[in-house]
């Protein structure tokens, strides 16, 4: 038996390794295709499309894999065969050619090709991502060193800080570092148009599950949209770098069904000592004729 193995018997090795990579296999598959719209222990692969732009994205992603997978393998196999075909004992006299325009016309083509191919659904899915044009409603998002504010211009002016809870504070079941005091309420099925900006420095409001990753600057309003498609609850981070408590500002969006939002849009009115949204007084500052 050689040094290495002294005193292990390698085939009970194996088989005592079996069950340790079959538990890793399940863990590494679970993770892919649990319903979550947080991170998982173990996760692969992006969380799972909440949103049209979100399932877009996905599909970019595997469209331009492929590509590379492919290309890879091109680059590849021309390699073992350069390799192999001029190795100096098939070959001992090396070729003096220094062009071959029609091998250069291909091997620019093609590329330019991929390119073209790469772009044209990348510049859509940019465009699709950018804004909406059939809002249903705004919200205005505000990033503060180190929490988040939110605005319903569109539901009488309802406003409120979010901020993350302390480990305390969490209920049964959520996550730590990643629910927060007041979520952003919105209703499933609406396409919500996002305004977003920063009162300090530069935020980023980001939620992997919907597809929305928008740098806030201060100064600066800019847009994104976004429409959930299932009832649930959907954490994100702040992904700019913002100063000391920068991991410290997630962010949680509750998707409810339209009855429940109206009601929770209802009391939180009143509680706020606003008027009804109906009352031409509750839209001061009403977004809805943007283009
Ligand atoms: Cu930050």
């Amino acid at each position: 038996m050689p040094r290495w193995c002294s005193g292990r018997n390698p085939t009970r090795s194996v088989r005592q390794a079996i069950p340790v990579l079959a538990a890793l296999a399940v863990a590494l598959g679970g993770a892919g295709a649990a319903l979550a719209a947080q991170p998982q222990p173990w996760q692969m692969w992006a969380q799972p499309a909440a949103s049209p732009t979100m399932a877009k994205i996905d599909n970019l992603h595997i469209y331009l894999t492929l590509i590379m997978v492919g290309i890879c393998l091109l680059v590849f196999a021309l390699l073992f065969y350069v390799i192999r075909r001029f190795h100096h004992s098939r070959n001992p006299v090396a070729s003096k050619r220094t062009h071959n325009t029609p091998l250069e016309i291909v091997w620019t083509l093609i590329p330019v090709l991929i390119l073209v191919a790469v772009a044209f659904p990348s510049f859509r899915l940019l465009y699709f991502m950018d804004r909406t044009t059939e809002a249903d409603m705004t919200v205005k998002v505000i990033g503060h060193q180190w929490y988040w504010s939110y605005e319903y211009s569109d539901h009488g002016g309802i406003a409120f800080d979010s901020f993350m809870k302390f480990d305390e504070e969490l209920e049964p079941g959520e996550p730590r570092l990643l629910a927060v005091d007041e979520p952003l309420r919105v209703p499933v099925g609406a396409n919500i148009r996002l305004l977003l900006t920063a009162d300090d420095v530069l935020h980023s409001w980001a939620v992997p599950a919907l597809g929305v990753k928008q740098d806030t600057v201060p100064g600066r309003l800019v847009e994104s949209w976004m429409r959930i498609d299932e009832p649930g609850v959907y954490y994100g981070q702040c992904s700019e770098l913002c100063g000391v408590n920068h991991a410290f500002m997630p962010i949680e969006v509750r998707a409810l069904p339209q009855a429940a939002f109206d009601a929770w849009i209802e009391e939180t009115r009143q509680a706020q000592g606003l008027p009804p949204a109906d009352d031409p007084a509750s839209h001061p500052t009403s977004t809805a004729a943007l283009p």
